[in-house]
C-alpha cells in the first residue's frame, strides 16, 4: 500500500504527501523509500523545478516509526534501505519546500532540516523526543540542528525533549513563516510557483552554493562559489537579453 501521494498541481511543482495518518506519519522505512523514490523521479523529470512535501494537518510526521524498531540486531539507523533513503533525499538538488502542520518530530524533524525552505502552520509543534525513548537523533539531527539553531536551543530541545510551537520555531529561524492551518501548503505551492519560474540551472547552483556554508570551510566556499561559472550559462545569456528587451526570460536549464 502507497505511504505517499504525489501530485503535479501547477507548472514546475511537485507535492508530496506523506499519507500515514493513522500512524501521524511516521517514517516506515517503506515511506522513506517511497519519499526517496519519489525525489529521485523529481529530479530525473526537466519540467519539475520544485518539491514541495507536507503531512496532514495533525502531523507532518512523528518520527521514525518506534514500531519498526527492532529490539535487537541492526539498529534501524544503520538499515542500508533506510540509509540509502535519507542519502537520496539529502542529495536532491532542486528545492524542496516544507509545509508542516501539526507535529514535526524526531526523524520527522530531521526530514525538515534537509529541507530549503519551511512553512510552518499555526499548530505546528517542533521537537526531538528521542530521549524519551532512550535514543537521540539519528539522522543527522545532532548535527544539523546546532548549525542551524545554534548549540544552546538544539541542546534546549535535544536534552529536554520538549516540543517548540510555530511561533518559537519562526522566532528561532526553523520556519520562514507562519500561517494559518489551511494555508500552509497553499504558501508552500506559491513560493515553489515563483522558484520555477528562474532559470532551473541557477537556482540548483545556488542552492548546492548555500549548502556549502554549512559543510565547508569559508575560504574553500568562497572560491567554489566563483568558480561555479553561472555567467556561461545559456540561461544567464537569455536572462541578460530579456532584461535588455523588456521581455520575459525563457530559461531552457542549460
Ligand atoms: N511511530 C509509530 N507509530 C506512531 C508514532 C511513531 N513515531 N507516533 C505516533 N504513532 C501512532 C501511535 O502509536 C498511534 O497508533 P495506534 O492508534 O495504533 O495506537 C497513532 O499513531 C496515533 O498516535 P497518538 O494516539 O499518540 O496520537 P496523538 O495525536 O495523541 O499524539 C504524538 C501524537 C505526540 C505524535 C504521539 O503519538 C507521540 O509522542 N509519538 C511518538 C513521537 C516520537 O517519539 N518520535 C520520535 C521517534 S524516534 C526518531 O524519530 C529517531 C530515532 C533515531 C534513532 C533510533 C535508534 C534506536
Amino acid at each position: 500500500m502507497k505511504t505517499i501521494k504525489v501530485a503535479r498541481p501547477a507548472d514546475g511543482v511537485t507535492l508530496i504527501t506523506l499519507d500515514r495518518p493513522k500512524a501521524r506519519n511516521a517514517l516506515s522505512k517503506a515511506l522513506l523509500i517511497e519519499v526517496a523514490g519519489a525525489l529521485d523521479d523529481a529530479e530525473a523529470d526537466d519540467a519539475v523545478r520544485c518539491v514541495v512535501l507536507t503531512g496532514d494537518e495533525r502531523a507532518f510526521s512523528a518520527g521514525a516509526d518506534i514500531k519498526e524498531m527492532p529490539e535487537g540486531g541492526i539498529p534501524m539507523w544503520a538499515e542500508a534501505g533506510r540509509l540509502k533513503a535519507w542519502k537520496s533525499i539529502e542529495r536532491f538538488p532542486k528545492p524542496l519546500i516544507a509545509a508542516v502542520n501539526g507535529y514535526a518530530l524526531g526523524g520527522g524533524c530531521e526530514l525538515i532540516l534537509l529541507c530549503d525552505i519551511v512553512i510552518a502552520g499555526e499548530n505546528a509543534r517542533f521537537g526531538f523526543p528521542e530521549v524519551k525513548i532512550a535514543a537521540f537523533p539519528g539522522d543527522g539531527g545532532t548535527q544539523r540542528l546546532p548549525r542551524l539553531l545554534g548549540k544552546f536551543r538544539a541542546m534546549m530541545m535535544i536534552l529536554t525533549g520538549d516540543f517548540i510551537d510555530a511561533a518559537t520555531a519562526q522566532d528561532w529561524g526553523l520556519a520562514v513563516e507562519v500561517t494559518p492551518v489551511d494555508q500552509s501548503v497553499d504558501r508552500a505551492l506559491e513560493i515553489a510557483g515563483t522558484i520555477a519560474q528562474n532559470s532551473p540551472i541557477a537556482v540548483r547552483m545556488a542552492k548546492a552554493e548555500v549548502l556549502m556554508a554549512f559543510e565547508k570551510p569559508l575560504d574553500e566556499s568562497l572560491s567554489m562559489e566563483r568558480q561555479m561559472l553561472l555567467w556561461q550559462t545559456e540561461d544567464h545569456d537569455e536572462g541578460i537579453a530579456a532584461f535588455i528587451e523588456k521581455r520575459p526570460p525563457r530559461f531552457k536549464g542549460r
